[in-house]
């Protein structure tokens, strides 16, 4: 018999540290965490298997189908949107293909099982191509039919396999004389920028948010790489991770979505400097913009609408901004950086 397990790619990353911890607390180990780089030692005791792999390697995800029943698929790996602008198409191979190669690995688990495999993927506000700052401004929350047209490799690359994940959910080998049978049960978020107590972000172009908390709080300076004025909506990393549970816990026959909104707080970065202010009163932030990044930013809407979630699957945040400081980011990060 295979071993049952749930399947993690790209465990060393903020949501994956995060993800492979809720799920440990929450007493499942049989896990399988995959990485480019050695799975963190942090993590490795949590998991089942821990395996330095690459999601561009098909003859590891054949080895895999052959010892393991894959119950579940969180597919985090990505080159997050600034870094994937270095290398557009370096990005595009693992963002993509990365992701098609676990698409056909789950179709394959589905048959093998004979039911849809759960396939969870973290899409972005990345996918939104907002055309000025007046239309941001009037937009304020979008749906997830506004705006569909990306600026940047990273969110073509998540706009687009969305797109392929409903393919694999609803019309793979449509001309096959024998139908596919069950499919891919394909689940995805837009998440926002994700602020971690725990972990730094990098990469990212919503990371001038946790960068200024993080700086702050080693009394080291921050020059701020977007304007005052820039608003875009964030979150929690413990919400983040509570939506993707919830996302893959919800009845498929309540979801209307391939991918959905989530919201929790949409500050900006100068409302984030006064309340760092505040905590840290000799912190040294000061905003000097990229121009380059800062154009990518101000195409992510302001805020989003997430009714959808809160219709299809309960979706809620714990965290709201003050709470976000007040009981998540500022105790952990000051204890972190105490040492
Ligand atoms: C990024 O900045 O690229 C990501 C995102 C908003 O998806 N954090």
């Amino acid at each position: 018999m295979r071993k049952q397990i749930i399947l993690i790619t790209g465990a060393n990353g903020e949501m994956g540290h995060g993800l492979i911890s809720q799920l440990a607390e929450n007493g499942i180990t049989n896990i399988l965490a995959i990485d480019i780089k050695p799975v963190d030692e942090s993590l490795q005791s949590m998991c089942q298997l821990a395996l330095t792999g690459d999601i561009l390697d098909n003859e590891l995800f054949d080895r895999l189908v052959s010892e393991y029943e894959i119950l579940t698929i969180y597919h985090l790996a990505a080159v997050l949107s600034t870094h994937a602008e270095f290398t557009p198409e370096a990005a595009h191979r693992i963002n993509v293909q990365g992701t098609l190669n676990l698409l056909r690995l789950a179709i394959e688990q589905s048959r093998w099982q004979g039911r849809s495999v759960k396939f969870l993927f973290p899409s972005s506000i990345a996918v939104y191509g907002v055309p000025n700052l007046e239309i941001k401004t009037k937009a304020g929350k979008v749906k997830e039919s506004d705006f569909n047209q990306p600026t940047t490799m990273y969110g073509c690359n998540k706009l687009y396999c969305e797109v392929l994940g409903r393919y694999y959910q609803q019309h793979y080998r449509q001309l096959a004389a024998d139908p596919e049978p069950y499919g891919v049960d394909f689940r995805s978020i837009r998440f926002p920028g994700l602020i971690s107590a725990v972990t730094v972000p990098s990469g990212g172009t919503s990371d001038f948010a946790p960068e200024m908390i993080h700086r702050a709080a080693q009394h080291q300076p921050y020059n701020c790489f977007v304007r005052e004025d820039t608003r875009i909506p964030f979150m929690a990393m413990p919400d983040a991770i509570k939506a993707l549970l919830l996302l893959e816990q919800a009845d498929q026959k309540r979801l209307t979505k391939i991918a959905y909104n989530i919201g929790a707080f949409n500050p900006s970065a100068g409302e984030i400097y006064k309340i760092i202010k505040k905590i840290y009163p000799n912190s040294l932030i000061d905003f000097k913009p990229d121009l380059k990044r800062q154009k990518i930013v101000d195409t992510w809407p302001a805020d989003v609408d997430d009714t959808a979630a809160q219709n299809d699957w309960d979706w809620k945040p714990d965290y709201d901004l003050c709470r976000a400081f007040e009981e998540y980011l500022i105790p952990t990060i000051s204890k972190r950086y105490q040492r």
